[in-house]
């Protein structure tokens, strides 16, 4: 199978994760694709243009980090990030889901304060840098949550990534007021798995 990522990615380091825990590197390529680049050759292999996306085996392509994730977990038969029983799969769903707000909504402030300074646009720095503040502060409070201390999981992961993406943007400092997250990020960041796809950082 090939997976095309970018290094700087968080989408895609959320499924090379996974493939690492899941130790499937022989079976998953990985590629660099050239995005956001007018006539990348790597249209032609993913017209959305975007990554991560896995060509499997028999050649169908599969776009979506959480989708990706799941087929690569049930590739083998033994699942290892599936969800908990019971009222435990809401709650890991909701932390997923709210991990993933806001490494959508870091997404798209680094993206916008890494465009030439006449295209960025100040009312989406702003209301970008307002979102995280806010979302940072929420994440103080639930990283108490169990579902941070026990079995790694998708909303681990998930967090992790978008944690890991604000090197990307130095302008944040999110560490000041929030002790708890910032204690839980360098615990987790240790592990193989994740110091292995710290994405680069070019200043
Ligand atoms: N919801 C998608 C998001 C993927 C995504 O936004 N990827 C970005 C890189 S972080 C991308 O490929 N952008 C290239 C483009 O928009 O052309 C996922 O979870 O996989």
């Amino acid at each position: 199978m090939k997976l095309y990522i970018t290094k700087g990615s968080p989408y895609a380091r959320i499924v090379r994760v996974v493939v690492l825990e899941k130790g499937l590197t022989d079976r998953v390529e990985i590629i660099s694709a050239k995005t956001r680049h007018a006539n990348s050759p790597y249209y032609s292999i993913n017209p959305s243009g975007r990554v991560p996306y896995l060509v499997r085996d028999d050649d169908v392509g599969l776009e979506e980090s959480a989708v990706i994730c799941a087929y690569l977990d049930c590739l083998e038969g033994k699942p290892a990030f599936e969800l908990p029983v019971g009222d435990q799969a809401w709650e890991a769903r909701r932390l997923e889901a709210l991990a993933r707000s806001m490494l959508d909504g870091f997404a798209v402030w680094g993206r916008e304060s890494r465009r030439p300074q006449n295209e960025q646009s100040p009312t989406i720095l702003l209301h970008e840098a307002d979102r995280a503040r806010r979302l940072v502060d929420l994440w103080e409070r639930e990283i108490d949550n169990p579902m941070f201390r026990g079995a790694f999981n998708l909303a681990q992961i998930t967090l992790a990534c978008a944690l890991g993406f604000t090197a990307l943007i130095p302008e944040f400092h999110w560490r000041p007021g929030h002790p708890k997250l910032g204690d839980w990020f360098d615990q987790i960041s240790a592990k193989p798995s994740l110091a292995a796809t710290v994405p680069p950082v070019h200043h």
